[in-house]
């Protein structure tokens, strides 16, 4: 099926700089060629404009009990995002959202849900489960899953609650750095989230089915959202905040193969986010999310 590309250079929610150039150096990774050499019709959807922390104030848009970074400017990317993102799913191309930091999930997500029921499969080292009120950094990528899901004082806010993603629908794979109260709304909550020692005693490519089928259960489609510390930082050394005990090169793969494979026509969008051109070996970081995107996409070895 045909993609839409979008570089989303967002670096508002995280506290390393940098990752705003993520979308840059995954196009120079070669993305849009590897794509086309798999015989994947592959359109550039260019850039959305984003404004530099400079440029805007921190505090707007926090809510009253809880702290939120740049949430009035989050908010404004995540509104035009969505509205590329639908645009792309009305001219029948999947969406392959490049960031910038974890907060613009929240734009694709908005976007791609807005004519189906859909699941979200989250490879991240995190939980992204923290909201305004439990969150110890403050910044916004720590609290994308619970926006979507309408959680603390997100919920009522109509950019960040209007994808109507059920909490049952998402999985979480590859987890080892949870806040306190974070793990403890994660346990409460109908998500479903798999550890890193899940991963060691299941194995990956057992833990990935299960996921993308509590994604898919009931659903119309499933938004793939990659986090690039899902990775170890042996292979993913340029992200804002590497965490030890990673998923593997050939892991990475699995798990992409594997989305590519049992999802097929259902994978309605795909995400790679918090890649850090700054802090990277090279362009090693980049390099990999486009293995992975071409992967994710029906990339075979024979
Ligand atoms: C931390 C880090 N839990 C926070 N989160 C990150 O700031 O809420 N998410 N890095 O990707
Ligand atoms: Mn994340
Ligand atoms: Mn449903
Ligand atoms: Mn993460």
């Amino acid at each position: 099926r045909p993609v839409r590309v979008f570089g989303v250079p967002m670096d508002l929610g995280a506290d390393r700089r940098g990752v705003d150039m993520g979308p840059s150096a995954i196009r120079y990774g070669g993305l849009t060629d590897e794509l086309e050499s798999l015989g994947i019709d592959c359109e550039d959807g260019g850039n959305l404009a984003v404004p530099s922390p400079s440029q805007t104030d921190p505090e707007s848009g926090r809510p009253p009990d809880g702290r939120a970074k740049y949430l009035a400017a989050t908010e404004e990317v995540c509104r035009r995002l969505a509205d590329e993102v639908a645009g792309a799913v009305d001219d029948r191309r999947v969406p392959l959202v490049l960031g910038g930091d974890h907060s613009i999930a929240i734009g694709t997500v908005g976007g791609v849900a807005r004519d189906r029921d859909l699941g979200v499969v989250w490879f991240d080292a995190h939980g992204d489960f923290n909201t305004p009120e439990t969150t110890p950094s403050g910044n916004v990528h720590g609290m994308s899953v619970a926006a979507i899901l309408g959680r603390g004082s997100f919920a009522g806010s109509d950019w960040a609650e209007a994808s109507g993603v059920d909490p049952e629908n998402v999985a979480i794979v590859g987890l080892r750095s949870v806040d306190d109260e974070e793990a403890a709304a994660l346990r409460e909550s109908d998500v479903t989230a798999f550890t890193m020692t899940d991963v060691d005693q299941r194995g990956l490519p057992d833990v990935t089915r299960e996921a993308i089928g509590v994604a898919a259960d009931g659903t119309d489609g499933v938004h793939v959202s990659l986090d690039m510390d899902f990775l170890d930082p042996t292979e993913a050394p340029g992200v804002g905040t590497p965490v030890r005990g990673g998923a593997s090169y050939r892991e990475g793969h699995t798990a992409m193969e594997i989305v590519s494979r049992k999802l097929g026509r259902d994978l309605a969008s795909m995400e790679i986010v918090e890649v850090n051109p700054i802090l990277d070996d090279h362009n090693r970081t980049a390099e990999l999310a486009v293995e992975l995107a071409a992967s994710g996409l029906g990339k075979r070895v024979l």
